[in-house]
């Protein structure tokens, strides 16, 4: 099951509106194949690894065998056939799946099917980690709203400037990569018309390794002022500039809900100043906080978070440490209850 979380998470940002699902196939302990959903209309992970040992193997090498899968399978037709009958068909013979689908017309039917064809099912293995694949998937099963990441990076005093005249950038440049592969793993970056007009940031994937086989974020600009954000920005000119849209800076809640909507977007990236960070989290619309700390004191004026005041405080939860060379990332989810 390790490895297939290992194949889900190739997924991350590349499948929405459906999860990030990967499969292993096992025989005699030996793996004989594996493979991963690739997007939106393209075969699920259990048909892919299917695929993968019968080109290695041969069909026969199918029956008997065991899958790992990160999602419990898909028993409908939607826009591929339901992969409960892919694995009755090439003779599967137990199937081990992590964690529930929680897309309502799979939710719990999976186990009943393949039951009735004779094969063994086992769930729930790693269900945790698997589950923290598909947090955005489920959200927007959930509540229509998606899955939304505040990245700050900020100096030790708490701000997200360098001393004026001095580089903009706070963090260092393995920092600057991990940021890279958390936009990958969104459909869309959120930011300020404030921001846009201070920093002209570009928020695309750069890396063409994570690019590729995948369309750049949408980069959603929220403002008042439409019309005085500069033209010449590199949001509104550089090589992915269809993919850039202006919304209303009063109703992010609106905002996002549309992005799932219109967009087939499930989770989203804020990367802003102070003030919207603070509004979005005051408003209860984000869902997990990555900052990145930087070993300096900036002085500067702009603070991580501008609020008018966070009432009782925001509870996190399941605390994660990584260092980045000089600098520390912490993650954490905000507690809902
Ligand atoms: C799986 N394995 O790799 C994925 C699953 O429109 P379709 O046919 O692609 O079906 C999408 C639904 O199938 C999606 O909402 C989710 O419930 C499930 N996705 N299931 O067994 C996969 N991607
Ligand atoms: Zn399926």
């Amino acid at each position: 099951m390790r490895r297939a979380i290992d194949e889900a998470r190739k997924g991350s940002g590349r499948t929405s509106p459906n999860p990030a699902v990967g499969a292993v196939i096992v025989k005699d302990g030996v793996e004989l194949g594996c493979g991963w959903h690739r997007g939106a209309g393209l075969p699920h992970a259990e048909r892919e690894a299917i695929a993968a040992v019968r080109e290695a193997h041969g069909e026969a090498a199918l029956r008997g065998s065991s899958i790992y899968v990160t999602l419990e399978p898909c028993s409908t037709h939607g826009r591929t056939p339901p992969c409960t009958e892919g694995l009755i068909e090439a003779g599967i013979s137990r199937v081990v799946y992590a964690a529930e689908d929680p897309n309502p017309a799979h939710a719990g039917r999976a186990d009943r099917l393949l039951a009735a064809a004779g094969i063994a099912v086992q769930s729930g293995v790693l269900a945790d980690e698997a589950a923290a694949i598909i947090r955005p998937f489920a959200k927007v099963q959930r509540s229509g709203m998606p899955w939304v990441i505040l990245k700050t990076a900020m100096s030790l005093d708490g701000r997200i400037t360098r001393p004026p005249g001095e580089s903009m950038w706070l963090t260092g440049l393995e920092a600057r990569a991990e940021v890279q592969r958390l936009r990958a793993s969104c459909e869309a970056i959120l930011t300020s018309g404030e921001t846009l007009r201070r920093d002209n940031p570009r928020l695309d994937l750069r890396d063409p390794e994570l690019a590729a086989g995948r369309a750049q974020p949408w980069r959603v600009v929220l403002t008042r002022d439409a019309a005085s954000l500069p033209p010449e920005a590199h949001l509104f000119t550089d090589a992915h500039r269809e993919r850039t849209v202006v919304e209303d800076r009063d109703h992010p809640a609106e905002v996002l809900r549309r992005l799932v909507v219109e967009r087939a977007v499930s989770s989203v990236m804020v990367e802003c100043g102070g003030r919207l960070a603070a509004e979005l989290v005051e408003a209860g619309l984000v869902d997990e906080w990555v900052a990145f700390l930087a070993p300096l004191l900036s002085g500067g004026p702009v603070p991580a978070l501008a609020g008018a005041g966070m009432g009782e405080g925001v509870k996190l939860e399941a605390p994660a440490f990584q260092r980045f060379g000089p600098d520390v990332m912490l993650r954490a989810l905000v507690r809902r209850d």
